[in-house]
C-alpha cells in the first residue's frame, strides 16, 4: 500500500479529506488523533499504571465502566489482546469457543485462542454474521469426559467482515439468556459497539447489559490512536488484569494514550452517524456502477463490502488501480473489497472515491 501523507499538525483544525491527501478507506483504524487529542496527550497527568498510579488511565477506566453500567474496566493495548484476555479468563486449555466463522477472533487474531489460550474455535456461518441461539445450541458439546467442553460463546457487534452488521438487541439477549441457563458465559467483541449503538439509537449499556464481558476499541471509529477497553464485573477485571500483565500488556506512564481515549469516548459517539451516512452514500454510488454488486439497504454502519466480479477484475487489481488514484481500500477475498468510513474522510472524499471507482469499472 502506498504511503499516506495526511499528517495533521497541532495547529491545524480537524477537517477531513484534503484534496492532495489519499482517501484512506482501508479501515477506521487509520484515523489520526485530532488536535484536541494531541493537546490532551501532551498535557496528560501520568503515573506508573502497573502500580495502578496513572490518574488518566484510572479516569478512563472509571469512565468506561460508568458508560457501560459495569463495575470495572481495564485499558488494554489492542482489541486483539482484549479478546484474548477475555478468552483466557473464561476458559481452560482444551476447551472450545463458539463464534461466527468470519469473526475477528477466528480469522484475524493469528489463532491466538489456540496458540496461547489452548482453545479450539467451534464455528458456524450465519446470515450477515448474526448468530442465533438455534445456530449455537447444536454446537455445544455434550458433557462427556472424552469430548472437548464448550466454555464460551463470543459474538461480534458490529460484525466487521459481514459488512458492519448490527445484532438486533433481542437476538443478542436471547443468546445470553439461553447461554446462562446452560452455565456458559458470553463475551462480546464490541470493537465497534458504539457504531451499533448509534445505528440502533440505544445506549451501549443497554446493548451489552447481558454479556459477561465486553471488549471495545478506542482506536477505531472513536478515533484514538491506540487502545481498547475490557469491561465487566470487578472479579472479571481482576483476573483480566493478571492476564494483561502475563501477555506483556502492563504499560507504565500510559496516561498519554488514555488521554486521547477519554476524548474519543466523550466526543466521538455524537459524530459517528456521519460515518454511517457516508457509508450509505458510498454504497448507493457503488450500486449504480455496472459490474459492482452491493445492497445499500444492508449498510447499517460504517463498513461497505462490495462484489466486483461483474467488472472482470480481481479485488487486488482493482485496489491497485484505486491506489494509483490515491484511494485506498483492501480486498476481503478474490472479488470483494471492503471500504470503511471514518472521521478523516468527508463527503468530498467519498465523491473522489466514487469517481475513481467509476473510471476503473
Ligand atoms: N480489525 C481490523 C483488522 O484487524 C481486520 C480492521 O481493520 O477492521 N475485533 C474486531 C471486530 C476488529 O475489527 C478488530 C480490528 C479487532 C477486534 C482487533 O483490534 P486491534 O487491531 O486493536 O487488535
Amino acid at each position: 500500500m502506498p504511503e499516506v501523507s495526511a499528517t495533521k499538525t497541532l495547529s491545524e483544525p480537524h477537517k477531513g479529506t484534503t484534496t492532495d491527501a489519499a482517501v484512506d478507506l482501508r479501515s477506521d483504524t487509520v484515523t489520526k488523533p485530532t488536535p484536541e487529542m494531541r493537546r490532551a496527550m501532551a498535557e496528560a497527568e501520568v503515573g506508573d499504571d502497573v502500580y495502578g498510579e496513572d490518574p488518566t488511565v484510572n479516569k478512563l477506566q472509571a469512565g468506561a465502566a460508568e458508560i457501560f453500567g459495569r463495575e470495572a474496566a481495564l485499558f488494554v493495548p489492542t482489541g486483539s489482546m482484549g479478546n484474548l484476555i477475555a478468552i483466557k479468563v473464561w476458559t481452560h486449555h482444551g476447551n472450545e469457543v463458539i463464534c461466527e466463522e468470519r469473526g475477528h477472533i477466528n480469522q484475524y487474531e493469528l489463532a491466538s485462542m489456540s496458540a496461547i489460550a489452548g482453545c479450539m474455535p467451534r464455528t458456524t456461518s450465519a446470515l450477515d454474521g448474526i448468530l442465533t441461539w438455534d445456530l449455537i445450541e447444536p454446537l455445544i458439546r455434550p458433557k462427556v469426559y472424552y469430548r472437548a467442553q464448550t466454555a464460551l460463546i463470543s459474538l461480534e457487534n458490529t460484525h466487521n467482515m459481514a459488512g458492519g452488521t448490527v445484532y438486533p438487541p433481542e437476538v443478542a439477549e436471547d443468546i445470553c439468556e439461553h447461554a446462562h441457563a446452560a452455565w456458559l458465559p458470553v463475551h462480546l467483541d464490541g470493537a465497534r459497539i458504539f457504531n451499533a449503538s448509534v445505528a440502533l439509537g440505544r445506549s451501549v449499556a443497554a446493548l451489552t447489559r447481558k454479556f459477561d464481558s465486553v471488549m471495545f476499541c478506542l482506536s477505531k471509529g472513536l478515533g484514538a490512536p491506540v487502545g481498547s477497553m475490557l469491561v465487566g464485573s470487578r472479579e472479571f477485571i481482576e483476573k483480566a488484569h493478571v492476564y494483561r500483565k502475563l501477555f506483556g500488556g502492563g504499560m507504565r506512564q500510559v496516561g498519554v494514550l488514555a488521554a486521547a481515549g477519554l476524548i474519543g469516548l466523550e466526543k466521538s459517539p455524537q459524530i459517528l452517524h456521519r460515518d454511517h451516512e457516508n457509508a450509505r452514500y458510498l454504497a448507493e454510488g457503488l450500486a449504480a456502477i455496472p459490474g459492482i454488486a452491493v445492497d445499500p439497504r444492508k449498510v447499517q454502519t460504517n463498513i461497505v463490502i462490495f462484489d466486483l466480479r461483474g467488472t472482470g477484475r480481481t479485488a487486488a487489481e482493482f485496489c491497485a488501480e484505486l491506489a494509483k488514484r490515491k484511494v485506498l481500500a483492501g480486498p476481503t477475498d478474490k472479488y470483494c473489497i471492503r471500504m470503511v468510513t471514518h472521521y478523516d474522510v468527508d463527503r468530498a472524499g467519498i465523491d473522489r472515491a466514487l469517481t475513481a471507482l467509476r473510471e476503473i469499472a
